[in-house]
């Protein structure tokens, strides 16, 4: 029998029962490529406890011009820019065939109005394949300028206006552009979020070293990776400090141990975005890595169980 047998991971957010707590970050995993490429194998296999999936939008859109990627040290920058198939697009083609996977589903949605986000939430809300809906106002890649995730008033304004069109969680997507995530988590909840996730990516840009111009098409982009996962541990601290619902912790996960760390800053369950780009099965073996974390010393060989320290936090790695 393996170390990790018998190892409890499963976990519940907003009343979904998940078989453990290592999700994907939204558009970091292209679940129907994936099956394609891999069959069922893929399905049998399935990394992840829910998938959340790349973010919608009322309308299609082709997304930025290329190049969208950018590697820095430890991290990556997007410039990806929301391609994807409009909202009917998305009901259509993509729904039928997310629906087959697995795991409970999530719908991604953004829109730059609040009429576009009753509409998404509306369209992706009456269907029965869907178990919950993210509410992103906070990608980094639109020309808008404004983005609703950084202001706790309009964060409030936009959950009130889609609150009463679904019995759906709902979990808003939060930026880690501001001074402080807190005010922000603690508008959703108060308006009626079921969970927040953080962290989306960070602002960045990449020049061109001969020209100094922008080297991603769409400008700037959004920093990923392990670059970003002290920034992003900070914040979900700070927001768990605030807020009493379920936080989903994500920025630069890449083994068990950081998970254990979102984990024990107060997060429910986390994600796994950047690390998957590299090793496609990144977050299976990150859910091993949890798992054997939390067996039992004899059987992992060494006391790496999370306790409860006298204070109630939770002290990561323990000496026997
Ligand atoms: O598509 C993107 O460019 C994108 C999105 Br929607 C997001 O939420 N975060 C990000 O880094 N890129």
């Amino acid at each position: 029998m393996g170390a990790t047998a018998g190892v409890d991971l499963t976990t519940e957010i907003c009343g979904i029962e998940l078989a453990h707590p290592v999700l994907n970050g939204s558009g970091t995993f292209d679940a129907i490529a994936a099956r394609r490429a891999f069959g069922d194998e893929i399905i049998a296999r399935f990394p992840f406890s829910a998938f959340v999936s790349k973010t919608i939008t009322p309308e299609p859109r082709a997304g930025n011009p290329p190049p969208r990627l950018y590697e820095t040290p430890s991290g990556m920058i997007n410039s990806i820019g929301l391609p994807n198939k409009g909202l009917e697009g998305f009901l259509s083609e993509d729904l039928p065939a997310l629906a087959g996977l697995p795991v409970p589903l999530c719908v991604s949605v953004m829109a730059t109005s609040a009429d576009g986000f009753r509409r998404l939430v509306d369209g992706v809300g009456a269907r029965d394949e869907v178990a919950a809906i993210e509410l992103n106002v906070s990608c980094p890649n639109v020309e808008s300028g404004l983005i609703v995730g950084e202001q706790p008033s309009e964060v409030e304004r936009l959950m009130e206006a889609i609150r009463p069109l679904t019995a759906k969680p709902v979990i808003v997507k939060l930026t880690p552009n501001v001074a402080d995530p807190a005010p922000i988590a603690l508008a959703a909840q108060d308006a009626g979020a079921d969970a927040v996730s953080l962290i989306n990516t960070v602002r960045a840009l990449a020049l061109d070293p001969v020209t100094q111009e922008p080297w991603l098409g769409g400008g700037g982009g959004g920093l990923s990776g392990p670059a970003i996962r002290a920034l992003a541990l900070d914040q979900v601290r700070r927001v768990a400090a605030a807020v009493s619902i379920p936080i989903i912790g994500m920025g630069g996960i890449e083994s068990g141990a950081d998970a254990l760390g979102f984990l024990a800053a107060g997060a429910s369950a986390v994600a796994v975005g950047t690390a998957t780009f590299r090793e496609p099965m990144a977050a299976e073996r990150i859910r091993s890595e949890l798992a054997l974390a939390r067996a039992p010393a004899t059987a992992s060989g060494r006391d790496s169980r999370p306790e409860k320290a006298p204070d109630g936090t939770t002290a990561l790695w323990t000496s026997s």
